[in-house]
């Protein structure tokens, strides 16, 4: 069946800060508490969604959620007006405080797991929004996630946005970020590959030392049985921990797949053999062969794949066969890395461009070009039924610059968030880009 993959990207919003919460992303402790611009960052983001589209990639957009979040704030105990509850959450919790506006939901690998119709039992498109329960900045992102999706996705027929899973540490899931779909076209039935950097259920399973493992086997086995995938056709690998705790907190930090490639580092998984031969079983039996494309420590060392986001870049098909790869400026700058990419491109492999972005607001966070991006394959048909307000063409680019430009600051630092001015600035500011994305019931206002 016919079918393109449409990335939804994540629409930065109006209090991305740099508040430093995500212990264990590199990224994020080292830039803490330093001064962001948020307007910087949207445009930023529009403008790899903008060119991507006009290179004929099926390109949407995911609106930002309602930050702060005064329900959260709220149910934590602090009261009165909603500049008492700023005040009073700044005095007693700065970091409280930096939860309830994290703009993390920019990050769509995270929002949910999506397996497309052509993996699922009833031919339906699956979704299954993450409950991120490692980081209370990033927790109380599902509700709205699932929202978002269900207004999206609004055809039951054809599309199911299930519930999160359970709110607790034995399924801890985190969405797309540890997911890979590999198959020999995006409207073929394909295999699944859920990576899990710990098992709750089992002592014994080796897990990191040093930083949190956020996704759990047992989550990712739940997601494969609500997607109602095909058990030959789902392969469960764990993440290598030693990895973990050198900053590889998603495996999309380490490893990315498309079509049948899987570009990944030797260091990935636990198991690497163990790995690619299930690999290769599951993908014999939808007439597929995996084409790896291994990365030796001693060509990219760990740690400059998490400096420089290789892998979490983005694998695109093009029209002719070959794939796009595509990059923060960061991996031109990491000599490692700038060296590696030089042999690809032009080295006979199925890559054959570098497409190369500015991300740098996001990437000063821990979110690369593959963070920033929710992948769903979509048949004509199901890419015909769903909201069609949220497709970037020219004209929505246009609208959202304008939006951005009318309403983003070009700086936060710590002590804005205190400000109910800005609390009034990002209500605004969504009210009306929901009516720019034709999405009037969009965000709960209660
Ligand atoms: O969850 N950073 C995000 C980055 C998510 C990247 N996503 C993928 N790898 N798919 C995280 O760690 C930082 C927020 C702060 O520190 O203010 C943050 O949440």
């Amino acid at each position: 069946m016919s079918a393109r993959e449409f990335n939804f990207d994540g629409l930065v919003g109006p209090s991305h800060n740099y508040a430093g919460l995500s212990f264990g992303n590199v990224a994020s402790f080292s830039n803490v508490k330093s001064a962001s611009n948020p307007k910087q960052a949207a445009l930023q983001g529009l403008a790899k969604m903008r060119s991507l589209a006009a290179r004929g990639f099926a390109q949407a957009v995911m609106p930002p959620q309602m930050r702060p979040d005064f329900r959260m704030l709220r149910a934590v105990g602090f009261t009165g007006s909603d500049a008492d509850v700023l005040a009073a959450a700044y005095k007693a919790s700065p970091v409280i405080l930096a939860c309830a506006w994290s703009a993390a939901p920019m990050w769509t690998a995270n929002a949910a797991t999506v397996s497309p119709s052509a993996d699922s039992a009833d031919g339906k498109v699956h979704f299954t929004p993450a409950n991120l329960n490692n980081k209370l900045h990033r927790a109380h992102e599902r509700r709205q996630a699932a929202r978002s999706l269900r207004a999206i996705f609004h055809d039951a027929a054809r599309f199911t946005v299930h519930d999160a899973l359970p709110s607790t540490p034995a399924f801890g899931d985190e969405g797309a970020a540890n997911h890979t779909r590999l198959a020999s076209s995006h409207g073929a039935a394909g295999v699944e590959l859920f990576v899990y950097g710990r098992v709750e259920f089992d002592a014994t399973a080796p897990s990191p030392k040093r930083y949190p493992a956020r996704q759990t086997l047992e989550a990712s086995q739940a997601v494969a049985r609500l997607h109602r995938l095909d058990g030959r056709r789902t392969v469960f690998a764990a993440q290598n921990p030693d990895v973990i705790d050198q900053g590889v907190f998603h495996n999309d930090v380490i490893a990315v797949g498309n079509g049948n490639l899987l570009f990944y580092h030797e260091q990935a998984f636990l198991d690497e053999a163990g790995t690619l031969a299930d690999l290769r079983a599951a993908l014999e039996g939808v007439q597929a062969d995996l084409k790896a494309v291994r990365v030796s420590t001693t060509e990219v060392a760990v740690a400059d794949a998490v400096a420089s986001y290789l892998f979490n870049s983005q694998l695109l098909s093009k029209p002719d066969g070959a794939m796009a790869l595509v990059i923060p400026h960061e991996c031109r700058e990491n000599p490692a890395v700038a060296r590696y990419l030089e042999g690809v491109v032009g080295g006979g492999g199925p890559i054959d461009e570098l497409i190369e972005f500015d991300l740098r607001q996001s990437m000063r966070n821990g979110g690369g070009p593959a963070c920033l991006r929710l992948r769903v394959a979509l048949t004509d048909q199901e890419a015909a039924a769903m909201h069609q307000g949220v497709v970037m063409t020219e004209d929505l680019y246009a609208r959202l610059v304008a939006w951005v430009e009318a309403h983003y600051r070009d700086r936060l630092q710590p002590g804005d968030l205190a400000d109910p001015q800005l609390a009034r600035e990002c209500a605004v500011a969504l009210e009306d880009l929901a009516r720019i994305l034709d999405l009037p019931g969009l965000y709960d206002l209660d």
